[in-house]
């Protein structure tokens, strides 16, 4: 007897809290599908010079908390998601030099990422462009190598051609 009503009280306590989530949920637009809790990773790039393929990433980090990075003052390019339809885990790729131009920026490896070291190889499923990101171009391969798609706008799905296989991409006006 006591331990059913103590499972009816968890079951309520596991309603709330599912609730609760799924509100937050709806405000953040994030899902929790990560393998150690990290749910969001800012990306921070050196704008690329003209003639120049590859802007390093001038620093990154990465937190189970995605409201850190709304906060954070640095433009942000592009969100980039696990899945599908702008869900799951969130890297905000963002700028150290301002909005994208003609040269753009460049992400030269999607697997740098510290300090968690996890990294975005190969799981990028849909983006967002902002700040005048409007054009893109996916590769397989790192150093902006292997198959290319060339993209425009926003991604809800990347595609089956590029789905989990992006491993650089270049953004730019
Ligand atoms: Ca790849």
């Amino acid at each position: 007897m006591r331990t059913k009503i103590r499972t009816t009280l968890t079951l309520a306590i596991a309603a709330m809290v599912a609730t609760t989530t799924l509100s937050l949920s709806t405000t953040t637009a994030l899902a929790s599908n990560t393998s150690h809790g990290i749910e969001a990773c800012q990306v921070v790039l050196h704008k690329l010079k003209p003639g120049q393929e590859t802007s390093d990433v001038a620093f990154s980090r990465c937190s189970d908390n995605p409201d850190e990075f709304r906060t954070s003052g640095w433009i942000i390019l592009a969100n980039l998601y696990v899945d599908a339809d702008y869900r799951g885990r969130v890297i905000y790729l963002s700028g150290l030099d301002g909005p994208c131009d003609s040269a753009g920026y460049g992400w030269r490896d999607l697997s740098d990422i510290a300090p968690d070291g996890s990294g975005a190889d190969n799981t990028v499923s849909s983006f967002r462009v902002l700040e005048g990101c409007t054009w893109s171009q996916m590769y397989d391969g790192v150093n902006y190598s292997g198959d290319v798609k060339y993209g425009h706008g926003n991604y809800a799905f990347i595609g089956h051609e590029m789905n989990d296989r992006m491993s650089s991409m270049i953004l730019h006006a």
